[in-house]
């Protein structure tokens, strides 16, 4: 909690220069926790620029739809039910703006360990998560026939409750198994994004094409209005990160071949492990003009808006140019790969084991089955021949025989656990300079296209990898 406002999670100063004590225990926080806030990165200024835009771009977009009319607010047409602006990156010159904001780049650079100059920024969406909890009278004329119709006590309160702003949930924004296992799929993923669909989607797929060896990845949250715990916003698990590799392990059957990790409430693995990690979750709430960055390992996710204050923020993703477009994977940096874990290290496969014990746990449960199965035929059999005594041995021998298939499910158990990890992946030819190069020149004609270019300055230029190095 911030000690000079509770209403707010604590945060840190960051300046554009200098290395001074605020911006060392804002590294120590991080460290610890996997999050750490910037304040006063946006002045009251750009933070108005940034709201006014965001609402404009909806009233564009969104027959109908007014900023100062909440009963109009239903017509916003957002993609997705977290109140994304729109399903590609924004481009808008004041969007872009704050993507080359220096005090912002020096709270990235400060978090991934690099200098400035090694920073790359990525290009994403925003959101507005509209206050659902304004008084009737903010929404009546929209309702007035709906309110005719349902005259029961309560249906007004529901009023705001038509754009609910998503369920609460934790998720990772990359597959943690590939990260940590350096997976060629998603190797080959990143080297095949081309960056020149019209609607940009490369510049949203790349977030999540990430392996530890590419070096350390953060997200980030700028936020634009106060926002307050009942605002709806970001969640993290503060600590999840360092305990990643033990996680993966535990939960290994919940691996699936997708590039993130989301949790389905019908399925009750799923459901048991998101509730575990939301009850250790954190709700992010911060003043207009902080960041919030976190490591891309860290479990977070959202909790919908429940006020009468609407969410604006900017999403943004960070990462090293020596790592994540170097022209060897892992050739920048410590590879430590930002997850601050301090995690045993293991060769190899690091899940050989964990698949190992698994088979060896499917196999003993199948021959369980199966003794269980012979049994049950055994006694079929006995009723049938009406033999008291008969059964009695015949239970004895099956028991016999259950312990010896124990003994040697065990022994196998022995082997495999001593069995060498299994090879790494294959090598993918890795082409970070030339994705660069595809990403800069895809990235000029949007910046053109939106008249954000102009705008752009030296910092901006190396942020966005438009400098040619
Ligand atoms: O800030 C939020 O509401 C959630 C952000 C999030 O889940 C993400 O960026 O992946």
């Amino acid at each position: 909690m911030d000690p000079e406002d509770p209403r707010f999670v604590m945060s840190f100063d960051i300046h554009a220069s200098g290395n001074d004590t605020q911006q060392q225990l804002a590294l120590a926080f991080f460290t610890k926790y996997g999050f750490v806030v910037f304040r006063d990165v946006f002045t009251e200024s750009e933070c108005a620029k940034t709201v006014d835009a965001m609402w404009s771009y909806a009233e564009q977009s969104s027959p109908g739809f007014l900023r100062a009319e909440p009963s109009t607010w239903s017509k916003y047409q957002s993609s997705g039910k977290y109140g994304l602006s729109l399903r590609g990156p924004s481009f808008d010159p004041v969007l872009v703006n704050n993507r080359q904001n220096e005090k912002l780049a020096a709270g990235l650079a400060l978090v991934l360990g690099v200098p400035v100059d090694d920073v790359i920024v990525g290009h994403d969406r925003f959101t507005i998560y509209r206050a659902t909890g304004l008084d009737d009278s903010e929404y009546q004329q929209q309702q007035v026939e709906k309110e005719e119709e349902e005259e029961e006590e309560g249906a007004k309160a529901e009023v705001g409750k038509q754009f609910l702003t998503g369920r609460k949930n934790v998720h990772l924004d990359l597959n943690p198994w590939w990260w940590l296992e350096a997976s060629p799929d998603i190797l080959t993923g990143a080297n095949s994004l081309q960056y020149a669909h019209a609607d940009a989607q490369d510049f949203i797929k790349e977030n999540n094409l990430v392996v530890k060896s590419m070096g350390p990845q953060v997200q980030a949250v700028m936020n634009f209005a106060n926002n307050e715990d009942g605002d709806g916003g970001t969640v993290v698990v503060p600590g999840f990160h360092r305990h990643l590799l033990q996680w993966c392990k535990q939960h290994y059957a919940l691996r699936k071949p997708v590039p993130f990790v989301t949790f389905s409430a019908r399925n009750d693995q799923e459901r048991e492990c998101e509730e575990a990690l939301l009850e250790q979750s954190l709700r992010v709430s911060m003043r207009a003009g902080s960041v919030l960055v976190w490591t891309q390992t860290l479990a977070h996710g959202t909790q919908p808006n429940n006020s009468k204050s609407s969410r604006m923020a900017q999403f943004i993703k960070a990462c090293t140019r020596s790592g994540a477009f170097g022209a060897r994977i892992g050739s920048g940096g410590d590879g430590d790969g930002g997850s601050g874990s301090g995690e045993e290290e293991e060769p190899g496969n690091v899940f050989s084991a964990v698949i190992a014990a698994a088979a060896a746990a499917a196999a003993a449960a199948k021959a369980a089955q199966e003794a269980k199965k012979i049994m049950e035929e055994e006694k079929e059999k006995e009723k049938k021949r009406g033999d008291g005594g008969s059964m009695q041995m015949q239970q004895q021998k099956q028991q016999q025989k259950q312990q010896q298939k124990q003994k040697r499910q065990k022994q196998q158990q022995q082997q495999q656990k001593h069995q060498p990890p299994a090879p790494a992946p294959a090598c993918v030819s890795w082409d970070g300079p030339g994705r660069l190069a595809r990403r800069a020149a895809a990235l000029e004609v949007h910046l053109r296209a939106s008249g954000a270019w102009e705008g752009v300055t030296p910092l901006g230029a190396s942020l966005f990898g438009l400098d040619g190095r």
